[in-house]
C-alpha cells in the first residue's frame, strides 16, 4: 500500500517513518524544499528522542522518500500546522493547500486522513467542499476520516504506539478504513466515531489542559495576596483522592495547548466563556514574571539578569509560543540592563545564548529559572549571594545557602 503524508513536522514525519518501518511504501511531502533534501539524505531537521535512528532506518529501507509535490496513492495524510491568526482565530491555509494539493491525484477507492488538530467541522466545510473538485464524493468514492494526534512532544515515538486513538469518520466505513491502516502500529485501544465528534474530542482534551493549569496560576495569584505557598496547597489538596491540581508556572507554550482552545472560542464564542477566560489567565503569566522579577531588582539593586530555559517545557528543544520569550525581551528592552540567556537545548534563538551553566551563574546576580531543564534540576552549583527567581517551584524542597534570596511565583 502507498501512502502520501502531506507535511513532516513533529507529527507528519514521526508518522510517516512509523508508516514506512510497518511495511509501508510512503511518500513524505514538504513545502520547504530543504526539508524534502534532508529527509532524502536520512536526516532530520527536529529533535526527537529516537526520531533519527527511525528516520535514517525508514529512508535506507528504501520504503520512505520526500518530495514536494503529492503522488497517486492510496491513502492520503494531512498532517500541517493549524496556528492562530493574531485575533485567534484558526489558520486554515495550511490544511486549504494540502488539500487542493491531493485534488490531482485522488482516485475512487482512496482514504484521506487529516491528523492535524482542526476546529470543528473541519472535514465537512473544508477538506469535502475542495475536493468535490475531483466530482468524486466522500464516503462513496472515497473515504475520509480525522485521527487526532494525542502524542506529547519529548515522548512521541512511544506514545504513537501505545495511546489509545479515536477515528472519526465521514461515515462509519470511512472509520473502519482508517482504523484498519493505523492498526498496522498503534497498539492502543482505537475507538470509532463521526468526523466532528473526533474534531472537538482533540480540542477538549487540550482545552482540559489549559483550563486546569489556568486554575493553578489563578491559584498561585490567590496565594500570593494571602501569603501562603500555592506549591504547598497543591501538594496537600492532591493528597485528596479525587483531587489532580495542576501545576502553575511562567505560562502555557507549545503549538498546541496555547492554540487549541481559541478553536472553541472561535466556534461558540458566546458560550465558550470559561475557555476564553483560562485562555487570558494563562497568557498572562509571562506579565506576573516580569512583575516578580521587577520587586526583586527594586529590592536588591541593579544587576546582570541570567534567564535559564527558552523552550516551552522541559527536556524538549522547541521553543514554539514558549512564554519565556517576551520575558526575556522585556528585560532585552530595558537600557542598561545586562542579560544572559542559557538553554542547554536550544542550539539558536534571537538572543545570543551562552553554554556553560556554572560561568552564567557565577556571571548574573539574578537567576531566573522558566524551565526546570534536567540539567537544572540535577546541578547543584554555588547560589550563595545570588537572587533567584524561581517560576517553576525547582527549589522548593532544596537547602540553598542562607546568604541567597529566593523569590517564588505563587509564594509571598
Ligand atoms: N504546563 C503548566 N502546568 C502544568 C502542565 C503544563 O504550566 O501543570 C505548561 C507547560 O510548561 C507547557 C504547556 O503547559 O508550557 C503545555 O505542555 P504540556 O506538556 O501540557 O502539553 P504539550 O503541548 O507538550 O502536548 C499536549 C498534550 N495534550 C494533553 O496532555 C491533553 C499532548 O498529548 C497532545 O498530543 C499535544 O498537546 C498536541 O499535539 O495537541
Amino acid at each position: 500500500m502507498k501512502l502520501c503524508v502531506l507535511g513532516l513536522g513533529y507529527i507528519g514525519l514521526p508518522s510517516a517513518s512509523m508508516f514506512a518501518t510497518h511495511g509501508f511504501e510512503v511518500l513524505g511531502v514538504d513545502v520547504r524544499p530543504e526539508i524534502v533534501q534532508k529527509l532524502n539524505n536520512g536526516e532530520i531537521h527536529i529533535e526527537e528522542p529516537g526520531l533519527a535512528t527511525l528516520v535514517e532506518a525508514a529512508v535506507k529501507s528504501g520504503r520512505m522518500r520526500a518530495s514536494v509535490s503529492p503522488e497517486p496513492s492510496d491513502a492520503f495524510i494531512i498532517a500541517v500546522p493549524t496556528p492562530i491568526t493574531e485575533t485567534h482565530g484558526a489558520d486554515m491555509s495550511y490544511v486549504r493547500q494540502a488539500t487542493e494539493a491531493i485534488v490531482p491525484h485522488l482516485r475512487p477507492g482512496n482514504l484521506v486522513i487529516l491528523e492535524s488538530t482542526s476546529p470543528p467541522r473541519t472535514c465537512a466545510d473544508i477538506i469535502i467542499p475542495i475536493l468535490s473538485a475531483t466530482g468524486l464524493i466522500a464516503g462513496r468514492d472515497y473515504h475520509l476520516a480525522h485521527t487526532p494526534e494525542r502524542v506529547l512532544p519529548g515522548q512521541i515515538l512511544k506514545e504513537l504506539i501505545a495511546n489509545d486513538r479515536i477515528i472519526g469518520g465521514v461515515t462509519p466505513l470511512c472509520a473502519e478504513k482508517a482504523r484498519d491502516l493505523y492498526r498496522a502500529f498503534v497498539q492502543g485501544e482505537i475507538f470509532l466515531t463521526d468526523a466532528t465528534t473526533a474534531e472537538m474530542t482533540k480540542l477538549v482534551e487540550n482545552t482540559f489542559r489549559d483550563v486546569n493549569i489556568a486554575l493553578a496560576n489563578e491559584l498561585a495569584r490567590v496565594c500570593e495576596k494571602i501569603g501562603t505557598s500555592v506549591w504547598e496547597v497543591i501538594r496537600l489538596a492532591n493528597r485528596h483522592p479525587r483531587v489532580r491540581l495542576h501545576t502553575p508556572g511562567p505560562g502555557v507554550g507549545g503549538h498546541c495547548i496555547a492554540v487549541d482552545p481559541w478553536f472553541l472560542v472561535e466556534s461558540a464564542p458566546d458560550e465558550a466563556r470559561l475557555i476564553r477566560a483560562a485562555r487570558e489567565i494563562n497568557d498572562g503569566q509571562p506579565a506576573r514574571v516580569m512583575a516578580l522579577i521587577e520587586r526583586a531588582v527594586e529590592t536588591h539593586g541593579p544587576g546582570p539578569i541570567a534567564f535559564f530555559g527558552l523552550t516551552y517545557k522541559p527536556d524538549v528543544d522547541d521553543t514554539r509560543e514558549s512564554p519565556s520569550f517576551p520575558i526575556v525581551r522585556h528585560f532585552m528592552k530595558k537600557k542598561g540592563q545586562p542579560v544572559i540567556v542559557h538553554d542547554p537545548n536550544v542550539k539558536k534563538s534571537e538572543f545570543p545564548l551562552e553554554k556553560d551553566f556554572q560561568q552564567v551563574v557565577a556571571k548574573a546576580r539574578y537567576l531566573v529559572f522558566l524551565v526546570g531543564h534536567r540539567p537544572y534540576r540535577e546541578s547543584a552549583p554555588d547560589f550563595s549571594g545570588k537572587v533567584i527567581i524561581d517560576t517553576i517551584n525547582m527549589f522548593g524542597g532544596r537547602g540553598l545557602s542562607p546568604d541567597c534570596h529566593l523569590y517564588t511565583l505563587g509564594k509571598r
